[in-house]
């Protein structure tokens, strides 16, 4: 049987199959190959003695740490336009950080109650000329819960931010509505506030939401100088132009991608934030 792991305690598994959650332990072979299995892993189970057995995992797409999950395929990335202050040399970064993993971002704009019409749009720029896919949301009254709700389906999405943007209430408002599962959740959510523990998969809408807020190291250090610019979808329409194969759109003459800065096609302030990296990823080797 194939299935799903939506949540772990100590050694059990929860496998959701069809529509039965199914408590497993995985074979000890999974210890001499140092592969655990984590939650969002695809799995192939069978029932042995009436206990399930984890047989197989299937190869992830991805694997975030802290927390420790597989498979995401979707993450809301978070920033508060107000309250605290928008940042958007962190929101790039997390942009990149899903490029790197192959994760779909959707950046949500919250608090639009407590920004200015400027501050709206100067955000909106940012994102909309990268092609990235963003809503402008007040999570609190739940505008824009009911379009984020309908972007779960078939995906396991991951919430992601900064302390305070307003994952919390978004989470709460995303599974309020599955009335089955309400006091459970926010038990569990005062809880995990005092305890450290796993996260789990909950399902909502067709879909799975991590309830744990996802990527909590934003460092990109870790990349390599010339893996940067793949991160840039915007650039890769133009880097195929520039007259030098593997143009780190710096210092190269004839490049597609610096034309396209000078002419407004793409962002300034992305552009500067690509050379600020690249330049930091190359000192850092300097340095090693
Ligand atoms: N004004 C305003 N406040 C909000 C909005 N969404 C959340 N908040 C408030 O922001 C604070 C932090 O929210 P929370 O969900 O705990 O953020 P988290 O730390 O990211 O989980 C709380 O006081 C929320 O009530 C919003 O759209 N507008
Ligand atoms: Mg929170
Ligand atoms: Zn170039």
């Amino acid at each position: 049987m194939q299935g799903i792991i939506v949540k772990g305690i100590a050694g059990f598994y929860y496998v959701k199959v069809n529509d039965q959650i199914i408590e497993c332990k995985a074979r000890g072979k999974f210890r001499y190959n140092s592969l655990s299995p984590i939650v969002g892993d695809k799995v192939q189970i069978s029932i042995d003695n009436e206990k399930g057995v984890i047989d197989k995992i299937e190869k992830r797409i991805n694997e975030l740490k802290r927390p420790s999950v597989a498979n995401v395929t979707q993450a809301f990335i978070v920033f508060a336009l107000k309250n605290p202050d928008f940042n958007r040399n962190l929101l790039n970064k997390f942009l990149i950080l899903c490029e790197h993993e192959g994760i779909h971002p959707i950046v949500c704009f919250n608090k639009i109650d407590l920004a200015t019409e400027k501050e709206i749009d100067e955000a909106k720029g940012l994102v909309e000329l990268a092609g990235y896919e963003y809503i402008m949301i007040n999570a609190k009254k739940g505008i824009g819960m009911d379009t984020l709700k309908g972007k779960l389906k078939d995906n396991v999405t991951v919430i992601s931010g900064l302390s305070g943007v307003g994952k919390s209430t978004m989470f709460n408002s995303l599974v309020e509505k599955e009335a089955m599962k309400v006091g459970d959740i926010s038990e569990k959510i005062k809880r995990g506030k005092h305890t450290t523990r796993h996260s789990e998969l909950i399902e909502v809408a067709d879909g799975f939401l991590v309830d744990t807020p996802g990527f909590s190291s934003i460092d990109i250090n870790f990349l390599e100088v010339q893996e940067l610019k793949e991160l840039f979808p915007e650039f890769l329409l133009y880097s195929h132009m520039c007259k030098f194969t593997g143009c780190l759109h710096y210092k190269e003459p004839c490049c597609e991608v610096k034309n396209a800065v000078e002419q407004g096609k793409i962002h300034k302030d992305r552009y500067e934030f690509y050379i600020n990296t690249l330049n930091e990823l190359k000192d850092r080797r300097k340095y090693k």
